[in-house]
């Protein structure tokens, strides 16, 4: 615990005001103890030390032109985190929330996330704190220029890989891909999440909602129980809320929600994919025009959501998806699930439960499965588009989809392997932490002091 402490103070003052990113780092360091305690080579080594430290941080201005005619200037970052597995991998988020501090807990997580997918991809994230709501296409292309005229210079198909997050999808990862092959002349496979019209994978867009389903069925299945018939909250309205609402379909359960930063939708009758699709990827509109095509369902604005949390949480049902954003579900709304008969909860989108929210759901003994074992489908579909564009080949809907839930599975079978080994069968917190940190901490033990 004084180690926890220590690490942290130290941290708040080598990096200070990066809230979410002692969050994360406190989390992981939590469940290593066990460990920490046993392996002496690991303090040896200042593993955690050296983990907690981006190999690079690249911060840099974007100005771009406005349609007005206006010079706009956002903040743009690639944290390179840890290579010792591979290529730094991981997303690009753009959201007017990003800071440093973000972007480090996103490319913390993103170390052991990919650890666990058993494949040979190191951990990075980046992104802008730039608002894509209202801008038009024009504005889109040329920030994205502008990003890649300075990020350029920093990624490679062997190097940095990013990826689509929050505000980035196949459109931004065109215009990126676009601006990077007029700077280098390089037609490669530097990104990931590409239109199937040039490089991209099949199941890749899919691929993170489809994934953390996935994971929900292997959690129940361990335990004797099923997904069909159950009834499932999912909030965002994103690409990975879409994928997972569409994979539960499939799967026989009753998605009944979705929300976005304007408010919630609860649909008892189920979700109307088409129409959430129509409006989120199609018009790109609010998701209170739902209700206009759905008058059985009801909107619920966020000025009516509850002060200690969100109204997705308080609505009745057997499982929980959060697949909008970080400690979108506090202590208070774990604690309403868990009372309305919630038995499971797993993670599409990153960090999504608090701490405190977390230590309910582990207490209640519920089925868990945390953000970086649960959501690691997307990052394992993008080594797959790698592997497809460095061997140039084209793999079926149906081989990749295979795939996906093998790598799935592999990481239940990790993270539940790894908890019972330390005396927490359930804890799979406990259990994703140290199977992804031992895969990282030896490999950096093997590659000495760099
Ligand atoms: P999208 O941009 O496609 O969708 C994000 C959704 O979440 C939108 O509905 C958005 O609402 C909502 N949202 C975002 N920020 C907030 C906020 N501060 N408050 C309320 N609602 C918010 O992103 P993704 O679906 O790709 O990402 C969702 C989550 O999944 C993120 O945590 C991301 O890091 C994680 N993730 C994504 C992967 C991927 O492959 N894309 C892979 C693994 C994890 P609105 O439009 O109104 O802002
Ligand atoms: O958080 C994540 O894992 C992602 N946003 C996907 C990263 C990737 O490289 O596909």
């Amino acid at each position: 615990m004084t180690y926890i402490h220590d690490t942290i103070t130290k941290l708040q003052k080598t990096s200070p005001a990066q809230a979410e990113f002692y969050q994360a780092v406190e989390e992981v360091l939590d469940s290593l103890q066990p460990i920490l305690e046993t392996s002496e080579k690991y303090q040896l080594h200042s593993i955690i030390e050296r983990m907690i430290e981006p190999e690079r941080q690249i911060m840099f201005r974007v100005p771009w032109v406005d349609d007005q005619g206006k010079v706009q200037v956002n903040k743009g970052y690639r944290i390179e985190f840890n290579s010792a597995l591979g290529p730094y991998k991981g997303g690009l988020r753009f959201h007017p929330s990003v800071n440093a501090g973000i972007i480090k807990f996103l490319g913390f997580e993103q170390i052991f996330k990919n650890a666990l997918t058993g494949l040979p991809i190191g951990g990075g994230k980046g992104g802008a704190n730039f608002d894509p709501k209202g801008k038009s296409d024009g504005e889109i292309m040329r920030f994205c220029q502008s990003f890649i005229n300075e990020l350029y210079r920093h990624i490679g198909p062997t190097t940095d890989v990013p990826a689509g997050d929050i505000g980035v999808g196949a459109r931004e990862i065109g215009y990126m891909f676009g601006q990077y092959k007029r700077l280098t002349g390089n037609y490669d496979g530097v990104f990931t999440g590409k239109s199937l019209l040039w490089g991209g994978s099949l199941v890749r867009k899919e691929a993170t909602g489809y994934g953390c389903v996935y994971f929900a069925q292997y959690m129940l299945e361990a335990k004797g129980d099923i997904l069909a018939g159950k009834r499932c909250l999912v909030s965002g309205a994103g690409n990975v809320a879409i994928y997972t609402i569409e994979k539960l379909y499939q799967l026989g359960a009753i998605p009944v929600s979705c929300s976005d930063s304007s408010g919630t939708i609860y649909h008892e009758a189920g979700v109307n994919l088409d129409t959430l699709k129509e409006l989120k990827e199609v018009r790109k509109v609010r998701l209170n025009e739902y209700v206009t095509a759905h008058p059985d369902a009801k909107f619920i604005p966020v000025a009516d959501y509850p002060a200690d949390g969100n109204a997705v949480w308080r609505l009745p049902a057997e499982l929980a998806f959060p697949c909008a954003t970080q400690n979108e579900l506090s202590e208070a709304d774990a604690k309403a699930l868990v009372a309305n008969g919630c038995i499971g909860v797993s993670e599409g989108a990153n960090m999504p439960s608090t701490q405190d929210a977390v230590e309910v759901f582990l207490d209640a003994k519920i089925h868990y499965g945390p953000g970086k074992a649960a959501n690691a489908g997307g990052v394992a579909t993008s080594q797959l588009e790698m592997a497809q564009n460095a061997s140039m080949q084209r793999w079926s809907f149906e081989e990749v989809d295979e795939k996906l839930k093998v790598i799935m599975k592999n990481i239940f079978i990790s993270a539940s392997e790894t908890a019972a080994e330390f005396g927490e069968p359930h804890n799979l917190v406990l259990g994703a932490n140290i199977a992804g940190f031992r895969k990282v901490a030896d490999a950096m033990i093997e590659q000495g002091v760099v």
